[in-house]
């Protein structure tokens, strides 16, 4: 497989105008007529540049240019597409295709989802389909005639307005649609199938009325109130936040059971994978709610942000999905409490893309080459992207932001662009140079901060010096210094925020809180007229994706956890607290001499949980330890052993000491009445469930603690409590562990997004035997390498949620994943591929694990006929 690069980017020889498409649907024979009016791009001068159309999997039945029928000598066909030499400057090209959507497993193009044809055709599914120029910046007008079986498919849709709908022969009926916005092909969607509808309606601010539909599988429409009212809200909040407004009179969204990733935002017609639609709760968590209302969201705000104005080429991604995240992320802060929103997004950032941007597949937000552009749907284009967005925001204020945000849909609405016409679209629209800040998508790699603060009393001045760094990452050994907006504060000894003036600045800048500009390798920001500070605090609201160094003891986190004026620094003062203590404790465990954790954690963590202004969301993420990845992520050689145990330690200290207040937090967050999602009641579960598992760390000291679970599973009204028990139960070895698992299986077994739950809780389990367990359910009934949703379930869940079983020391773990990825590939090679980069970690483990990581990457490697996604990632892992 060969490299794609950005440099080489050159537009379009020839436009496609309009699509004329035609299907006749089959399961195992599909056949599509495309009708494309295309014109030459460019000036002729040269002479005919040849049209090259991609194509993927089509069996062509014939091609006719003008109406006449081409015969083998007039175009070339390989593996890569269909060329013709030297067509005329405007002309019509017919193609027919067959395909076998049946057949389809990759899930990419038009497949058939239990019993549903569905369409994904981001990134390159589209020349699954047919002949075309599948590529962002040739953007169309869409035709589309559905003819299928009556019975078997009464519902027929595809993006934009449905113009007609007649039944013809044979039992056969047929739907035509026609979208007036221009869109590149990857936003091309088709559904038929037998779906149920949940139907609403919203006005938007200038009277369109819209119609608003969710298609599920007959008796799931009861679960679809919850993403209409997302749906809603999200409609409404795009217009108050960003004066955006839906612009056709229908939107429909279907969801399906098999599907490669969350949702897709077709135009006019999104799709999703069930998981980001059903909900009620008997079988969604809190969790799931939440996810739901961000990923409809998400889907929708790309109606602007994606769909009106696209990418240019797909190195721009995250001009779409970084700016959509931020977007989203923004609506669920509004919608919920936003320093909860911040931490739990923080918690994923540093979960997953500090680890991708500190390893063999880092990349920057606007990657510069790539092999197989399914693998770049990262963490680093999706949340390092939001947070790019983010710092533009901090930068510019919200207004100024919105400024921008006004100037980019003005200048750019109906075209395909760049990231440099969205950061020029910010500068211009306030005045300012964002040069330098532009580092943020060519640069890989998190930057390292190391700070120092020191007071002069005498002088009454606080000096702060900031060294900035980057790493070096695969391709860019030497990084120039970045823009770095770093929020911060000093607090005086009752906890307030001191008012901040720069050395040279006039008395009325100071502000109890400044953003700073760092943008130099080192450099000292003097504030003079200052009182003796108790606490430096930087980074509030994580206002940059960046690893802090500061030298702080234990009573300065502390009192940061209990004063700090930001919520996100409190937060982020106790897990820096308990991340000190448990690599201490870790390096206690690898010599054998463990010490006693210092009290002044456990007692912060008492005055959190006796804190009742706190909202109980908040200290739920403020009580909870850091996850074993994040500590991981610390250590300079991982020892997954010593941080289990550390992190076990330190949950059993503070349940021995805290017994009490934990208990009376259990039972004052017990389920008032009737279950509902919202944030509030949502929080009360967060803290009661993080108090239940701190009581079950000591399961050693509390003999019942078993019973006590189970009998928690069974009175649980709600999934998220049942879950919580469950969780917890699993790891405990016992009759109490297998009869609640068995009773879930049996009360969901019909209900295959709750057994995706059933298989992933297993396979988190930190019992030993969990890697034997969890390849007995691969020949599970529930389970099946042909659906996504299983396989991130149970392979996902075992080879990422798992670090202690995942690295056991004789390689088990790794020869399981190599096996699975083989078995994978064939099948779902972006879904292999996907669940790939736990290997690539090998750097950080001891000699003896990084060789048999190496090995089972190089096992893949070796296998014959890799598909380009896993060969790109493995062997980027091995280099
Ligand atoms: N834009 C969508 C990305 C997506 C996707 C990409 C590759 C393969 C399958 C896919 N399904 C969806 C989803 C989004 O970010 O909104
Ligand atoms: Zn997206």
């Amino acid at each position: 497989p060969t490299a794609i690069h950005r440099q080489d980017y050159t537009p379009p020889d020839y436009r496609i105008e309009t699509v004329d498409l035609e299907f006749d649907l089959e399961p195992s024979s599909t056949r599509v007529k495309a009708r494309l009016a295309i014109t030459a791009a460019h000036d002729r001068s040269g002479g005919a540049r040849p049209l090259v159309l991609h194509g993927d999997a089509l069996e062509l039945v014939s091609v006719a240019l003008d109406g006449r029928v081409l015969g083998a000598g007039d175009y070339r066909l390989d593996d890569k597409g269909l060329t013709i030499a030297a067509p005329p400057p405007a002309f019509t090209l017919d193609i027919e295709t067959r395909i076998d959507p049946a057949a389809n497993t990759q899930l990419s193009g038009l497949y058939v989802s239990s019993n549903v044809f569905c369409t994904q055709c981001e990134a390159e599914g589209f020349r699954r389909i047919t002949y075309f120029l599948d590529r962002p910046d040739v953007m169309a007008t869409y035709r589309t005639t559905i003819r299928a079986d009556r019975a078997a498919y009464p519902v027929l849709l595809s993006n934009g307005n449905l113009v007609e709908q007649r039944q013809v022969e044979g039992g056969r009926h047929v739907a035509v649609w026609h979208d007036p916005f221009p869109k590149p092909s990857y936003l091309f969607a088709l559904v038929a199938g037998d779906l149920a509808c949940n139907e609403d309606r919203f006005t938007t601010r200038s009277g369109r009325d819209v119609t608003l539909r969710i298609f599920v599988e007959h008796g799931k429409q009861a679960r679809t109130g919850y993403a209409m009212d997302c749906l809603k809200r999200a409609m409404r909040w795009d217009e108050e936040r960003f004066g955006l407004e839906y612009d056709l009179d229908l939107f429909n969204i279907v969801a399906v059971s098999d599907f490669n990733m969350g949702a897709m935002e077709n135009k006019s017609l999104n799709v999703f994978n069930d998981k980001y639609i059903l909900a009620d709760p008997e079988i969604a968590t809190d969790a799931d709610y939440a996810g739901i209302e961000t990923v409809v969201a998400h889907e929708y705000f790309h109606n602007w942000t994606g769909d009106r104005i696209t990418c240019r080429d797909w190195f721009q991604l995250s001009l779409k999905e970084g700016l959509t995240v931020f977007r989203d992320r923004e609506f669920s802060s509004d919608m919920r409490s936003r320093p909860v929103k911040r931490i739990q997004d923080v918690r994923s950032l540093r979960a997953r893309q500090f680890p991708e941007d500190a390893g063999p597949l880092a990349h920057p937000v606007r990657p510069d080459s790539y092999i197989e552009i399914n693998n770049f749907y990262t963490a680093t284009i999706y949340d390092k992207g939001a947070e790019v967005i983010g710092m533009m925001q901090a930068i510019l204020g919200q207004d100024g932001f919105r400024k921008g945000m006004d100037l980019y849909v003005q200048r750019h609405d109906g075209q395909a662009v760049t990231c440099d016409d969205f950061a020029a679209a910010m500068a211009d629209a306030n005045g300012v140079d964002l040069g330098q800040f532009k580092r943020w998508y060519s640069q890989a790699g998190t930057p390292e901060l190391a700070i120092e603060g020191s007071y002069d009393t005498r002088a009454g001045a606080y000096e702060m010096t900031v060294t900035q760094r980057c790493p070096p990452t695969p391709g860019q050994p030497d990084k120039a210094p970045m823009h770095i907006p770093l929020a911060m504060g000093l607090l005086d000894a009752q906890g307030q925020d001191i008012r901040l003036r720069l050395d040279g600045e006039t008395a009325d800048a100071a502000a109890p809180g400044r953003v700073l500009a760092v943008t130099a390798p080192r450099q000292t920001f003097r504030f003079v007229n200052v009182p003796q500070p108790k606490a430096l605090s930087v980074n509030r609201g994580f206002s940059a994706p960046v690893n802090v160094t500061l030298a702080q003891g234990g009573a300065e986190r502390a009192f940061l956890m209990a004063h700090d004026s930001d919520a996100f620094a409190r937060w982020e003062a106790g897990q820096q607290f308990a991340t000190d203590l448990l690599l201490r404790r870790a390096g206690e465990i690898q010599r054998g001499a463990p010490t006693p954790f210092d009290p002044a954690f456990v007692e912060a963590v008492g005055q959190i949980l006796r804190d009742e202004s706190l909202e109980p969301a908040f200290a739920a993420e403020a009580i909870a330890l850091p996850g074993e990845d994040y500590i991981a992520e610390r250590m300079d050689i991982v020892d997954v052993e010593a941080i289990h145990s550390a992190r076990e330690a330190l949950r059993q200290a503070i349940a021995t000491s805290l017994r009490a207040d934990l208990e009376r937090i259990v039972a004052a967050n017990a389920s008032p009445g009737p279950y509902t999602p919202d944030a509030a009641a949502a929080g009360r579960r967060a803290l009661r469930n993080v108090a239940l598992g701190y009581l079950a760390a000591s399961a050693a000291e509390a003999p019942g603690t078993a019973d006590r679970l189970l009998a928690a599973y069974r009175a649980a009204d709600n999934m998220t409590d049942r879950m919580a028990a469950l969780r917890l139960l699993v790891d405990l070895d016992g009759p109490q562990r297998q009869a609640a698992l068995d009773d879930f299986h049996d009360r969901f077994r019909d209900d295959a997004l709750v057994i995706d739950k059933w298989l992933a809780l297993q396979a988190l389990s930190a019992l030993p035997d969990t890697l034997a367990r969890v390849t007995a359910l691969l020949g599970h009934p529930a389970f099946a390498l042909e659906k996504p949703n299983k396989v991130r379930a149970l392979i996902g869940s075992f080879t990422a949620g798992n670090p202690l079983r995942y690295h056991a020391a004789d390689g088990s773990g790794y020869a399981f994943h190599a096996d699975r990825t083989l078995a994978l590939d064939p099948i779902n090679p972006q879904v292999a591929a996907r669940l790939l980069a736990p290997l690539g970690r090998w750097q950080r483990f001891d000699a003896g694990r990084q060789a048999k990581m190496k090995a089972a990457l190089a096992r893949i490697l070796a296998a014959p006929k890799l598909s380009p996604d896993v060969y790109e990632i493995a062997s980027k892992s091995l280099a």
